[in-house]
C-alpha cells in the first residue's frame, strides 16, 4: 500500500490496496493516515453496499444520518444523487458533515457509483493548515471560544432548498436544538489544533454581540477556504473518497448538468470536540 500526500495542507493518494481485502496492519496505517492528511482518496474500487459497510465498521460505529434518504435496503448508507434534470446537488457549498451535532461525526466515506463524463468534482479544504496561518492574537482569541452549529436552517422545514431537494433530503422534524464546540478543537488522534467552523452550520459565537460575531465569522469562512489549503478531487466510478470532519471542509461542484452523479455514504460517528490545549 502506498500512501501519497496530495498538498501541504490535506489530503494522500492511497493505491496498491483493495479496500476490502485488508489485514489489521493495514487498518492501523489508514487510521493513522486518515488522521495525518484528512482526506484519502482510492481509485478503481468494487464495492457492494455490504463490503462499503465492513470497510467503514473498522473505523468505528455507523452514524446515519437523520436527513438523507437512504440506499434502498441499507438504511446506513446515505444515497448522494443528482439526475440529469434535477439542479440543486447535495453538499454543495462549504461544510463540514454533522457539526450540528453534540458529538459530530468522526469521518464520511464516499464511494462513487456513476459519475458525470467531466464535471462534479469535490473540493476540500484543511482546517489544521487554516488555523496554523492565522496569527498568534488571533490564534489566541479563537481558542477561548465556542460557536454555535445548527441544522435547522438546511435541514428544517423552512430550509432554502427543502423543495429543490425533496425526495433526496427530508424528515426536516429530526432537527434537534442547537449545539455548540469549541471553535478550536484538538484533533482526537492527533492534538493538532483544527479550525472547528464552517459556512454552513456554523451559526454565531458564544457570548459575542451579533456584529462581533458575524464579523469574526465572515472572516474565518473566508480564511478557510483560501485555496493554499483546498485540494480538488477528480472522481471516477469506483473512487472512494474517506474525509475527517473534524479537520477538513467539503464542496461538491455543481457543474455537470444534464448528467446523473450518484454516490453512496456511510458516516463514521465520532466523539464530542474537546478544546485545543
Ligand atoms: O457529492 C459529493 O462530492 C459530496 C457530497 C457531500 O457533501 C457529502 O456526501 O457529505
Ligand atoms: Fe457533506
Amino acid at each position: 500500500m502506498d500512501i501519497t500526500p496530495v498538498s501541504n495542507a490535506l489530503g494522500a493518494n492511497v493505491s496498491g490496496v483493495d479496500v476490502r481485502d485488508l489485514n489489521d496492519t493495514d487498518s492501523a496505517t489508514l487510521v493513522d493516515a486518515w488522521a495525518q492528511h484528512g482526506v484519502l482518496f482510492f481509485r478503481d474500487q468494487d464495492l457492494t453496499p455490504d463490503e462499503h459497510l465492513a470497510f467503514a465498521r473498522r473505523f468505528g460505529g455507523v452514524d446515519v444520518n437523520r436527513f438523507f434518504t437512504p440506499v434502498d435496503g441499507h438504511p446506513e448508507i446515505a444515497q448522494v444523487l443528482k439526475e440529469p434534470d434535477q439542479e440543486h446537488n447535495i453538499g454543495g457549498g462549504w461544510h463540514t458533515d454533522h457539526s450540528y451535532d453534540p458529538a459530530p461525526a468522526r469521518g464520511s466515506i464516499l464511494y462513487a457509483r456513476e459519475i458525470p463524463p467531466i464535471g462534479g468534482d469535490t473540493l476540500f479544504a484543511g482546517m489544521g493548515a487554516a488555523y496554523d496561518a492565522l496569527s498568534k492574537p488571533i490564534q489566541e482569541l479563537l481558542r477561548g471560544l465556542r460557536a454555535v452549529h445548527s441544522s435547522a436552517h438546511v435541514f428544517g422545514a423552512q430550509a432554502k432548498h427543502a423543495e429543490a431537494t425533496a425526495g433526496r433530503i427530508g424528515n426536516p422534524d429530526a432537527v434537534r436544538g442547537d449545539v455548540t464546540h469549541p471553535i478550536v478543537v484538538a484533533h482526537p488522534h492527533t492534538e493538532r489544533p483544527l479550525l472547528y467552523v464552517n459556512p454552513a452550520f456554523t451559526t454565531s459565537i458564544d457570548g459575542l454581540t451579533v456584529a462581533e460575531s458575524r464579523a469574526l465569522l465572515t472572516f474565518l469562512f473566508e480564511h478557510g477556504r483560501r485555496p493554499e489549503f483546498q485540494i480538488r478531487f477528480q472522481w471516477g466510478q469506483g473512487s472512494l473518497a474517506m474525509w475527517d470532519n473534524r479537520s477538513t471542509w467539503h464542496f461538491a461542484l455543481n457543474d455537470y448538468h444534464g448528467h446523473r452523479r450518484h454516490l453512496h455514504r456511510i458516516t463514521v460517528a465520532g466523539d464530542e470536540l474537546a478544546g485545543a490545549a
